[in-house]
């Protein structure tokens, strides 16, 4: 299982971490995904075969900005 930490832009309550939890784990291979509201980093693990790019991409389309740290 690979990991991946983004930074995560734009996030400013309870509802945006909800919106960007599931658009993470609507993209199949995720399994596990953890935001932090405060530090707007985004701890995501499973298999990325395509990636980091459709994950980016989701959050993108939320709204929200996204940049790999890890
Ligand atoms: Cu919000």
């Amino acid at each position: 299982m690979a990991a991946v930490q983004l930074s995560v832009g734009g996030m400013t309550c309870g509802n945006c971490v909800k919106h960007v939890d599931h658009a993470i784990r609507a993209i199949s291979g995720v399994e596990d995904v953890q935001v932090d509201l405060a530090s707007g980093k985004v701890s995501i693990k499973g298999e990325f075969p395509q990636g980091v790019e459709p994950i980016i991409a989701a959050i993108v389309e939320e709204g929200y900005s996204a940049t790999v740290i890890a």
